[in-house]
């Protein structure tokens, strides 16, 4: 199936969805704080932070998975997007880095489906429509040269997200 056909958007709270895997945003402790990390946390419950103290934390750019627990998701793999700096360091490279180890590790761990959030788009103050950018063009670049991801998610918190997305699919 070409590659635009497995991409979906929806607007809504990503712990919700029923997925193989949902992809946190997280930062390098691995420990949870706030935005969606905190949100898939909560839902996960205790044993997801037991499985992430074990990880060592994550480097930015790459990727770790876990168990959902009691999640809808099977799967969670946690990512580290970089905090926008002004766009001198590296920001973009290593938030495609992100999507593309994320897509990786779900390909290793027989995945189907997966479905992101707008990584570094919140606390990390990643500018929107740049971020957006890079998120699109990575996915539909790895599901051009892989069969075996059946579905991509991206998940929008809100209108503005959505509608940012919607523009750039
Ligand atoms: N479902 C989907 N998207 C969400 C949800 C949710 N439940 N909650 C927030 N978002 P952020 P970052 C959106 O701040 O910028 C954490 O403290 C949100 O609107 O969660 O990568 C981590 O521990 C935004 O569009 O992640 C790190 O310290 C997007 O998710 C730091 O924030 C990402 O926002 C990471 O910052």
């Amino acid at each position: 199936m070409n590659s635009e056909k497995r991409i979906f958007l929806v607007k809504g709270d990503i712990t919700l969805l029923e997925v193989d895997a949902i992809v946190n945003a997280a930062n390098s402790s691995l420990l949870g704080d706030g935005g969606v990390d905190r949100a898939i946390h909560k839902s996960s419950g205790t044993e997801l932070l037991n499985e992430c103290k074990k990880l060592n934390g994550c480097p930015t750019g790459n990727a770790k998975i876990t168990k959902g627990y009691d999640l809808p998701a099977n799967w969670v793999i946690h990512t580290v997007g970089p905090i926008w700096q002004g766009g001198t360091a590296n920001e973009d490279a290593m938030l495609k880095d992100c999507y593309m180890n994320s897509l990786s590790l779900a390909v290793e761990n027989k995945i189907e489906s997966i479905a992101f959030p707008a990584i570094s788009t919140g606390v990390y103050n990643f500018p929107l429509e740049r971020a957006t950018k890079i998120a699109v063009s990575t996915v539909k670049f790895f599901l051009k040269t892989n069969i075996s991801i059946k579905r991509v998610v991206f998940v929008c918190f809100g209108t503005k997200a959505y509608e940012t997305y919607k523009n750039n699919i």
